[in-house]
């Protein structure tokens, strides 16, 4: 039985159309900088908002209607809800989806039987793909939900619960592995603390290095060569999380020889959680080749915490996918919803109606930033403002010829300096404006 009855695969009909079912910007096939839209994006839609979000809140309890599920742990129940959540990502013709192990199957009494839970829906899924062509982003553990992980889980003072978290995370690397997924994500979920009174910060990284080396064994161990990555989150739940931005997780990598084996999957929210811009990160990561996978979502201004709404915003998706361009695209990563519908659109159309949206805010977001990129209608303004480091002087400093000296030197001849360029933002915000228009 069809979980969504009334709904048929969500088609292209362009810009003039006024079905909220239909694709206005995603064209699939259209090409951009010699590229499919499918290609640029590879749109993945997560398991544990759509499937399992109900929409309760501190509150009060859910009230998402999801009529083909029939609201138990069973692994029945598990296995139906895989089949809705495929037919779902084949009609918004997403390529990919993601999930956490206790999302698609239910966990067990013990470690044996959530193993054997989790295989059990692992063979819908496997049949699924097979059947859908719809593929694997990535695959994680969650490691934060079950009390046992309340100081942690790699990060935590109990060493049984670090080895459970061990076992935890081998099984879902295998699981991802047999599913042909295409990374594997780490996102700390408890790897923080709330006060440093009780906490050794400096064994609980120790630790969480240790750990992430074995993660890294044990995928050449059964040949896992998908990509692993970290997703920085500056807070929520704990109060500081090690993994709080890319520059922290980068520094982290670099400290304990891991830049080789990782990359960074970025979200949008908690970018904003950690006082940057999504494009601050992206081209952070980008600038260290450390761009990964994005977890597309938004946060809202007025908020303090990680709401994860779709983001329908020209300008966010516009600034997102121009430093995405600028660093090559997403390689085996992709743009993965980890968002979820509001409370209050309780119905399962509204899945349909906030993917769509996104989706097409990221495919004009796109056709914008390769405008721009066309025309070099900030390249040239950012090379201009850097020239004199292109010749005399500041090439030197870059080439590394000159030291204190020499540049004292230099400078007691000349006396002062050259003036210096506008920085022309206002223009700038103003360009962009002007392509936003266009596209
Ligand atoms: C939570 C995170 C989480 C990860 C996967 O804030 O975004 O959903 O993406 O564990
Ligand atoms: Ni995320
Ligand atoms: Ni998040």
């Amino acid at each position: 039985m069809a979980a969504f009855p009334e709904i048929s695969t969500v088609q292209y009909e362009g810009p003039q159309s006024d079905n909220p079912l239909a694709f206005r910007w995603y064209n699939p096939d259209e090409l951009v900088e010699g590229k499919t839209m499918k290609e640029h994006f590879r749109f993945s839609i997560v398991y544990w908002h759509t499937f399992r979000g109900t929409g309760s809140d501190p509150f009060g309890p859910g009230t998402a209607v999801r009529p083909w599920d029939d609201g138990s742990e069973s692994v029945e129940n598990a296995q139906n809800r895989a089949r809705a959540a495929f037919e779902l990502f084949e009609k918004l013709q997403a390529p990919y989806y993601a999930f956490h192990d206790r999302d698609v199957a239910p966990e067990g009494a013990s470690l044996a039987e959530s193993n054997a839970n989790l295989d059990a829906v692992a063979d819908v899924l496997a049949e699924q793909q097979q059947q859908t062509g719809v593929k694997l982003l990535w695959g994680t553990a969650n490691m934060f939900s079950n009390p046992r992980f309340m100081h942690g889980a790699a990060t935590t003072c109990n060493a049984d619960v670090f080895a459970y978290a061990a076992a935890q995370v081998k099984k879902a690397m295998e699981v991802t592995h047999r599913l042909g997924g295409e990374n594997y994500v780490f996102w700390g979920g408890r790897e923080g603390y709330q006060n440093l009174y009780n906490t050794d910060m400096k064994r609980e990284l120790d630790h969480l290095a240790k750990f992430f080396h074995m993660a890294v064994d044990y995928a050449k161990e059964i040949g896992f060569t998908g990509q692993f990555l970290i997703e920085p989150k500056p807070k929520e739940p704990t109060k500081h999380q090690y993994d709080s931005d890319a520059a922290a997780c980068m520094n982290f990598l670099r400290a304990y020889d891991l830049t080789d084996h990782f990359k960074l999957n970025l979200e949008t929210n908690h970018a904003t959680l950690a006082g940057h811009t999504m494009m601050h990160e992206i081209d952070y990561a980008g600038a260290q080749g450390a761009l990964g996978s994005i977890d597309a979502n938004t946060g809202d201004m007025l908020l303090g915490w990680d709401t994860d709404q779709f983001a329908t915003d020209y300008y966010l998706t516009t600034q997102m996918m121009y430093y995405i361009l600028k660093h090559g695209g997403l390689g085996s990563g992709g743009v993965n919803f980890d968002a979820k519908v509001r409370r209050e659109s309780f119905e399962p159309i509204d899945l349909f109606y906030a993917h769509v949206g996104s989706m097409d805010a990221y495919a004009k977001g796109l056709k914008i930033a390769a405008a721009i990129r066309a025309d070099n209608a900030l390249e040239d303004f950012v090379s201009q403002r850097y020239s004199s480091f292109d010749s005399g002087i500041g090439a030197k400093i870059e080439a590394g010829e000159v030291n204190f000296s020499d540049l004292e030197k230099y400078m007691l001849e000349k006396g002062e300096v050259t003036p210096n360029v506008s920085g022309r933002q206002e223009m700038l915000e103003a360009v962009v404006n002007r392509y936003i228009d266009r596209v």
